[in-house]
């Protein structure tokens, strides 16, 4: 059955890939699994038709037959478990090696990315309060702290923990965020890291897609 997303019908980012909906095409561009897009306006994720997919009224979401989910921790999950190829095998394999994968994806929605949106909040939201000079540095440097040790972690690997995993897609998607404000050049094996997950064909695949909907030119994939 192919499942359905839904993305922003206009993006704040115009297409640079920041939209959430970007990591699970890749995902289920890494799998192979052909997937249909529904746009939805800012309005209309805030009605109750969205509001039942999703009760925070966001995107993305996922829908396949009688499921529907959002969260994209909890969608790449999902794809991940259906599908091989971003998991180790749960039996026969190395189960060890797919729960390290998984703990992998927590790592990066709930110590990495916290910070990462910290600071967009601080910029965006916050930058015109009078002490939001004091406070971005701070952010800054929660960041950086975070950086540091995952830099330690991964050193000369190319990914966390042997082959690419879901753990790898949700961390890349991660980091991806920080690419504009220049902090990841202080640790060039983050940005090594980040550059070998957009060189994945499979996470071209999905940019050109989301891409696609802001130029209106088809994906050349
Ligand atoms: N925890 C949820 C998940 O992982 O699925 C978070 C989902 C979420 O934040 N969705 C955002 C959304 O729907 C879009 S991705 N926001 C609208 C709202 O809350 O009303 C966040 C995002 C939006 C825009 C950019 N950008 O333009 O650069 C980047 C990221």
């Amino acid at each position: 059955m192919t499942p359905t997303l839904t993305a922003f019908e206009r993006s704040p980012d115009g297409g640079k890939g920041l939209a959430r909906d970007t990591r699970i095409r890749w995902a289920l561009e890494e799998v192979g699994q052909p997937y249909e897009v529904r746009l939805v306006s800012f309005g209309a994720m805030k009605e109750p038709a969205h509001l039942a997919l999703h009760p925070f009224g966001q995107i993305p979401t996922y829908e396949e037959g009688d499921l529907a989910l959002f969260e994209t921790g909890a969608i790449v999950f999902h794809i991940a478990e259906r599908h091989a190829g971003l998991l180790p095998p749960a039996s026969g394999g190395d189960a060890n090696a797919r729960a390290r994968a998984i703990t992998w994806m927590f790592a990066a929605l709930n110590t990495v990315e916290p910070p990462i949106l910290e600071l967009e909040t601080a910029r965006l939201l916050e930058g015109d309060r009078s002490w939001s000079a004091q406070r971005l540095p701070l952010v800054e440097e929660r960041i950086r702290n975070r950086l540091g040790q995952l830099s330690a972690r991964l050193g000369n690997a190319d990914w966390l923990d042997g082959g690419f995993s879901a753990g790898d897609l949700m961390m890349v998607s991660v980091l991806l965020r920080l690419k504009s404000s220049g902090i990841l050049d202080g640790y060039p094996n983050l940005a090594a890291y980040v550059a070998r997950g957009e060189a994945r064909p499979a996470y071209k695949r999905a940019f050109d897609a989301q891409l696609a909907v802001f130029t209106g030119k088809p994906p050349t994939a």
